[in-house]
């Protein structure tokens, strides 16, 4: 009998206790109606996955200025909500948690998607390169226009009504989209905040947002039930910084501080090299963050079962959240823990809608 291993073992996150510790990656995979509530194959995907010891759902929009992708579910209307709720009931059934994560994509928008068909917002009118796909093709994100401080104060408000939504709808915990070049980390890095308001120069202002927004959701769920990711070395979506480290040990330090349940860390580039920016030492700003009173770390990029099985085993990281693994594993547990061959995923699928490369990747069957 070989011997059970740590990352296979239940995890207690201060009294609420995940069957083992790997996570699903939030994964955004564009499946939601046109109103943008969850749908019935949503709650099938979700379902098949609930062995994970913790799902994070796909990026979820607070409100529709904060949508740039077609298909992403939101958690601003009655019924996502309730779409919501089914979901988080059938994973529950299956013995699973899953937390929801809170998303405004800022200016990685485009004025398609946006309430009017007005500018996207961002910290500072700075256009990313980037492109996003609307139903005419790949074209340029729009140009962004900075946001007032009294909208920033009413957005800190709209990610509180989100998480107040996600509790009616039953989610174990919130995570905090704060990575890959999003609205909060579009405020907390110096290539696209040029503010010199309390919003903007100094790190500590820099981060301000993503406090009060962790603030406001803690108001709603204990913090030990909120989550934030971060990715300090990432580029994606045209993101950058001079002094990552400095940002990011303060952005730690900070959520520790609150006692937030989990810090979630792409480590590298976002989908890439784990060595991608050698001046970011996240263990370093992964131990600030559990010396400051956080509970626990979950790494993320590129984790096979052996890396996962030695970082867990040897305290470096708590969990770790595996993302296209269990887009075509829905048992990927049960296939680490037994060592069996992996499906591979078709990542013609990723974003393709409908349950094709969805909701048909096979369970192991021996
Ligand atoms: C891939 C495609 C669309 C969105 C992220 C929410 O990177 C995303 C995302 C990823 O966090």
């Amino acid at each position: 009998m070989s011997e059970v291993h740590a990352l296979y073992q239940p995890f207690s996150l201060n009294g609420i206790t995940f069957a083992n510790r790997m996570v699903m990656a939030p994964l955004t995979r564009s499946r939601a109606n046109a109103q943008l509530e969850p749908t019935d194959i949503m709650a099938t995907y979700y379902e098949q996955r609930a062995s994970a010891g913790l799902i994070i759902t796909e990026a979820t929009q607070v409100c529709q200025q904060g949508q740039g992708y077609i298909g992403t579910p939101g958690i601003y209307t009655d019924a996502q909500t309730a779409g919501w709720k089914t979901i988080v009931d059938r994973v529950h059934a299956k013995g699973g948690k899953i937390c929801l994560q809170l998303w405004h994509v800022g200016r990685i928008s485009h004025t398609f998607f946006q309430p009017g068909q007005a500018a996207p917002v961002a910290p500072s009118a700075i256009r990313a390169q980037a492109k996003v796909f609307i139903p005419s093709g790949f074209d340029d994100v729009s140009m962004p226009r900075a946001l007032e401080v009294s909208e920033i104060a009413e957005l800190v408000d709209t990610y509180r009504q989100a998480a107040e939504r996600a509790k009616t709808a039953g989610f174990d915990m919130v995570e905090v989209h704060g990575a890959n070049g999003y609205l909060l980390d579009q405020f907390l890095r110096d290539k696209t905040n040029h503010r010199t308001d309390a919003y903007g120069g100094s790190v500590e202002n820099r981060a301000r947002f993503l406090l009060e927004v962790v603030n406001a959701v803690c108001q709603v769920f204990p913090a030990p039930r909120v989550g934030s990711r971060i990715s300090p070395a990432s580029t994606f979506n045209d993101i950058d910084d001079q002094y990552p480290q400095t940002v990011f040990m303060h952005v730690a330090k900070e959520l520790g501080r609150r006692g937030l349940g989990y810090l979630h860390v792409i480590e590298g580039q976002t989908g890439g090299a784990r060595d991608a920016r050698p001046d970011v030492d996240f263990q370093a700003i992964e131990a600030a963050f559990k010396s400051a009173g956080g509970h626990c770390v979950m790494g993320n990029n590129g984790y096979s079962k052996a890396m996962a099985e030695a970082a867990v085993a040897s305290g470096k990281t708590d969990l770790v959240a595996f993302g296209v693994p269990f887009i075509a594993n829905p048992d990927l547990v049960y296939r680490f823990q037994n060592g069996t061959a992996l499906n591979t995923a078709d990542p013609n699928t990723f974003y393709a809608g409908g349950e094709k490369g969805y909701i048909d990747y096979p369970f192991y069957s021996g």
